[in-house]
């Protein structure tokens, strides 16, 4: 049996992600870079840096700001995000994420974030999330983001775990190939088109029993 489940934040815990597709689309719309949700894919998990980055380049605009500008766009893209976020509460909560946390706890199964944002534990705070979480992963102490596996490493590190004994949860696709990378069992929520033919994938968080999660654990 599994002994820790490493979560993602935003798109599996709370709908973030959409606040993530529009701060990023307002900012896209502001410097001339129109993007859709079929470019959005490409952002999801991966880094406020490194989105920008590929941001740009979608744009064919690399080579238009300089590094003081870059870290403005990254800046000003996160206060439109900051400013969707504050009114976030319980309620927030995807559907069934809260009876899986407490169904884990009463199996002494140890839950980690592995959140790409700086922002996770804030929104943990803001969901009334915090006590349910044995260890939030810093992603500002991780050379390499998603679909590196650096953060789902340290996300079982800091429960004392080996990745081997852990299920990873995302809804993107970086980071289900981070989950592969770091060796604990993906499971995908989304659409396998986007996430994957070959694992399990469910196509909202309702389905995210822990019936469900003990079924696809393979030993
Ligand atoms: P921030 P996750 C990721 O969170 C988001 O999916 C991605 O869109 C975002 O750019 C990244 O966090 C960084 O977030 O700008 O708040 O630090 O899906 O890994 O929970
Ligand atoms: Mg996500």
């Amino acid at each position: 049996m599994f002994k820790g489940v490493l979560f993602d934040l935003d798109g599996v815990i709370t709908d973030t992600a959409e606040f993530h597709y529009r701060a990023w689309k307002k900012l896209g719309d502001e410097i001339g870079i129109p993007l859709d949700r079929s470019f959005n894919e490409q952002l999801k998990g991966v880094s406020r840096e490194d989105s920008l980055t590929l941001l740009l380049a979608h744009g064919k605009k690399e080579e238009q700001f300089s590094k003081t500008e870059f870290l403005e766009l990254a800046k000003r893209k996160n206060e439109y995000y900051l400013e969707m976020i504050q009114s976030i509460t319980p309620k927030d909560v995807f559907p069934g994420i809260l009876e899986l946390l407490k169904d884990l706890r009463a199996n002494n199964i140890k839950i980690s974030l592995a959140s790409a944002s700086k922002n996770g534990p804030f929104l943990l705070a803001k969901m009334g999330l915090e006590s349910y979480f044995d260890a939030i992963a810093d992603p500002a102490k991780v050379a390499n983001g998603k679909p590196a596996p650096d953060i789902f490493l340290l996300a079982a590190k800091e429960i004392g775990l080996t990745p081997r004994d852990c299920i990873g949860i995302e809804d993107a696709k970086a980071g289900i190939a981070a989950i592969i990378a770091s060796g604990a069992q993906p499971i995908g929520v989304g659409r396998s088109e986007d996430l994957g033919e070959d694992i399990p994938i469910v196509p909202d968080t309702a389905s995210l029993t822990f019936d469900y999660l003990k079924k696809t654990w393979q030993p």
